[in-house]
């Protein structure tokens, strides 16, 4: 292995030899335009690797005649796209978009239906990869993860940027996939990074470039700022990550409290969190902002008795149970209420989180008018100990049977073949109006709420 510590000395990404930045930007040796040179490369240790076209390219892989087609993955009950391949999405075919407009803009794309446990094990496989290159690997998905891989250096005999992309070539190799990389200082810019240049990128933001790099970007790209609060922000005239950046700090707090921290670190490249090694998924939920803020138990129950469904049907299919009930309230003025309760057992079921949520949400309906509410799951655990028979309460227990056995109708008819008193007829009153992330239950492993949470200065 050779040793880099020239900045003015790059290597070529296919070759893997080191190279000067030529005029040409061509490979002197190889002739691959793959070339990375950059002033801080051999500085930066925290990375994201994010799997390109994840599905579609596992489908790819496992049939070769559909290699050079136009492939969407996707339908199946819920009738969405899950992911489209890069041909697909040169046609505007997107994730989360619904299979007869997709069809429609890409009429000639082969459809295929996923198979997650083909997915899952492929994610494990590029995960495993990565904990070879250093333990302090975090997943957020099944096809992401952040790399801390500070200190790593001695036992690679490489430097970072050298390890990840060599990483990326054998994942090519020997899973037949392809991912790309973000290199740079902190978590937030590595993961901008790696989605800047795929497919099989590999992008790096230094210290020098990032506030000029952010500069330029709209402010839903920073963590934790969602299509709702963006509206906030737009609504006082504000767009860009360049206009926070000429913001005070106590102007940005007294607007948005807690979050107008976030605001000023964050457009300032300015993210402390350290990447948490961890491979244990801490809580299930979902979560759902409104149209128009709501204040009556009348309003929200029947949104807290969907959101309930939906982590229920996550837990069944991920085979999981919890046994602490969280329930979440953002209240018009963006600030948040968390309300916890422990049950005897772990449970998975719809009715036992919409009860135990009830029983929260009574306390807090006192006239506050809310923006956001979400239930979730934690203190996960398989399935073995979960819902025991109550021989107790007959009632409970009816219930129990009766939604094993809706359950079983779903699973045949589609999610929204069954709707309960709670939620008849009143599935648009708190339903966002477009697709949340906490909304596409169906593929995506569901969003942490602890993970998004970004530690005040
Ligand atoms: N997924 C899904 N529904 C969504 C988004 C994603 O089912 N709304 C699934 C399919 C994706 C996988 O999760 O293949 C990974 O999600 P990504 O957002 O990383 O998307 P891709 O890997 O497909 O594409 P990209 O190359 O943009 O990362
Ligand atoms: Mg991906």
């Amino acid at each position: 292995m050779f040793r880099l510590n020239d900045p003015k000395l790059g290597f070529c990404r296919d070759c893997l030899a080191p190279r000067r930045a030529a005029a040409s930007r061509r490979c002197a040796g190889c002739g691959s335009p793959r070339v990375l040179v950059h002033d801080e490369l051999y500085e930066l240790r925290i990375a994201h690797i994010d799997c390109d076209a994840f599905y579609a390219s596992i489908e790819k892989r496992d049939r070769p005649e559909l290699r050079d087609k136009p492939l969407i993955v996707g339908g199946g009950k819920r009738g969405v796209v899950s992911t489209a391949c890069y041909l697909a999405r040169i046609k505007g075919v997107r994730s989360a978009m619904p299979m007869f407009k997709a069809l429609e803009l890409c009429p000639e794309a082969v459809v295929v239906k996923p198979e997650m446990e083909k997915y899952a094990s492929a994610g494990r496989q590029v995960r495993a990869m990565m904990q070879a290159l250093t333990p302090l690997v975090e997943p957020v998905s099944i096809d992401e993860a952040f790399l801390d891989l500070s200190g790593t250096e001695r036992m690679h005999g490489a430097p970072p940027a050298f390890i990840l992309a060599r990483f990326a070539q054998d994942v090519e190799r020997e899973l037949g996939i392809s991912v790309s990389v973000g290199l740079s200082y902190c978590k937030f810019l590595a993961k901008m990074a790696s989605d800047l240049k795929k497919p099989r990128g590999f992008a790096v933001i230094g210290k020098a470039e990032a506030p000029a790099f952010l500069a330029e970007q709209p402010v839903t790209m920073i963590w934790g700022v969602g299509q709702a609060f963006a509206q906030v922000l737009h609504r006082d005239g504000i767009r860009t990550i360049g206009q926070l950046q000429r913001m005070e700090q106590g102007d940005l707090l007294r607007r948005y409290g807690s979050m107008g921290n976030r605001l000023f670190r964050l457009s300032r490249g300015d993210d402390t969190r350290r990447v948490e090694p961890s491979n244990e998924r801490k809580s299930v939920s979902a979560e759902t902002t409104f149209d128009n803020d709501l204040a009556t138990a009348a309003d929200l129950v029947p949104v807290l008795r969907a959101l309930s469904e939906k982590v229920s049907a996550r837990l069944k299919k991920g085979d999981t149970a919890g046994q602490t009930v969280t329930l979440k309230l953002k209240t018009q003025d963006f600030k948040t209420r968390t309300r916890n309760q422990r049950l005897p057992d772990p449970t998975r079921l719809a009715d036992r989180i919409f009860e135990t949520g009830l029983g929260l949400l009574r306390k807090e309906t006192d006239g506050t008018r809310f923006r956001l509410l979400g239930i979730g799951v934690s203190d996960l655990s398989d399935t073995a100990r979960a819902d025991p028979p109550d021989l107790i309460d007959l009632r409970s227990r009816k219930r129990a049977l009766a939604e094993t056995a809706v359950d079983a109708l779903r699973e045949k008819y589609g999610l929204r073949a069954i709707e309960t008193g709670y939620t008849f007829g009143k599935g648009t009153k708190g339903r966002p109006p477009r697709a949340e992330s906490t909304d596409t239950p169906s593929m995506r492993p569901p969003e942490f709420w602890d993970e998004m949470d970004l530690p005040d200065a």
